[in-house]
């Protein structure tokens, strides 16, 4: 092939540890701290994209770890963009994934960064080569995980006082059943129809715990219940699904598009929580969304916590979809003590507005970064 007009000039890993603003408890990890996982590509003609491959609590989450994802990008993806043509995503990541095997959050990273060095360059917005906007916010969900109820209690209603959130997803599953519904019904009496109130037991149940806990949580007023169950018990959801009239939603599960049909298939989920990181980027997860659809499936814009560049990169996407009934919990950015935006993002109105910019829309505080990356002893 002929020497592409414009080519990859240079892939960068930076990771970031950064103080969460208080202890995040979920039932896999209680997290202090997140480890953003920020990817920089540079092209030739002086365009620069950056995508985000963050993941929650090293491996407690995943199969990929912050600094695995280094590695592998460093060593086995950059040689093979290196040079390539820079305006073509779809390519290189044909090109990637024709050489490896798994490595979705990596991927994901790397094809933002592409999608975002390209809509930057033909100076449209990301979303716009997704087919272009359905709205230009999105519902964002807080998640109240201090693991103590009066505290959860009180930081809701800040949350409503300030027009932040609307939409609470509990962390449950580290304490007995009724102890965590108990938690539960209390935040629910507390805050009562202003808000929507829903749990994310992040696999930690076994299925009589769920039938058990299912249908406390129904009498509680809880609108939404998330991954009781492990992940690979499709057919537990199922019974869960039939038995109980609370919605059911997948997360751990949903791995990207053939996740998604096989969960269709089955009839095992209400609701996909979809996650750019998890779908292997966010073509694959347009896919998981298309699919949701076609099967009547509910949408979700879940996330891994990221911070503003997979957050904005996920809302980029998901404001394209037709059908978001359950909203987002895009509010990574919210829940760490630094900003690494010039403009930090648009949150009121119980929302996430998105920008009008080019790519991404957002300018990263490059200075910031270093003197970051500096204090988080991952400089390079
Ligand atoms: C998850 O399991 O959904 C999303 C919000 C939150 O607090 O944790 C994540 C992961
Ligand atoms: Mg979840």
């Amino acid at each position: 092939m002929s020497q592409p007009l414009i080519q990859i000039d240079s892939v960068d890993v930076i990771l970031l540890d950064l103080p969460t603003i208080r202890p995040h408890q979920l039932s896999v990890t209680t997290m202090r701290r997140q480890k953003l996982v920020l990817v920089r590509i540079r092209a030739s003609d002086g365009m620069t994209g950056w995508g985000e491959a963050t993941t929650i609590g090293g491996l407690a989450y995943g199969e990929e770890s912050p600094e695995s994802m280094r590695v592998n990008i460093e060593t086995y993806m950059a040689p093979l963009l290196l040079g390539a043509d820079a305006t073509s995503p779809n390519a290189r990541m044909w090109e990637l994934r024709s050489h490896l095997q798994g490595n979705r959050f990596a991927l994901c990273a790397i094809e933002t960064a592409l999608f975002d060095a390209q809509a930057r360059r033909l100076g449209v917005p990301l979303s716009d080569l997704f087919g272009g906007r359905v709205r230009d916010s999105l519902p964002v969900a807080w998640t109240l995980a201090s693991g103590d109820t009066a505290r959860d209690i009180a930081e809701a209603e800040r949350m409503l006082e300030q027009k932040r959130h609307r939409i609470f997803k509990l962390k449950i599953g580290a304490r007995d059943v009724r102890a965590d519904v108990a938690h539960v019904a209390a935040i629910k009496r507390a805050l009562g129809d202003q808000a929507s109130v829903r749990v994310d037991v992040n696999q930690a149940w076994s299925e009589t715990d769920a039938m058990l806990g299912m249908g406390m949580l129904e009498q509680a007023g809880v609108d939404l219940v998330e991954q009781p169950i492990a992940a690979g018990n499709d057919e537990g959801m199922r019974r869960l699904r039939a038995m109980n009239r609370i919605p059911l939603m997948a997360d751990e599960a949903l791995h990207g598009p053939a996740d998604a049909f096989r969960l269709a298939e089955h009839r095992a989920t209400d609701v996909f929580a979809i996650k750019i990181t998890q779908s292997g980027g966010l073509r694959g997860a347009q896919q998981v969304a298309a699919i949701g659809e076609a099967a009547h499936v509910g949408l979700y814009g879940g996330t891994m916590l990221e911070g503003a560049v997979g957050t904005i990169a996920s809302a980029h996407l998901f404001a394209t979809f037709p059908g978001l009934a359950w909203g987002t919990e895009l509010f990574g950015p919210l829940l760490l003590t630094e900003e690494i935006l010039r403009t930090p993002l648009d949150y009121r109105d119980f929302a996430l507005h998105l920008p009008t910019g080019p790519g991404l829309g957002i300018e990263i505080d490059e200075e910031k970064l270093a003197c970051l990356q500096r204090q988080s002893g991952n400089g390079r």
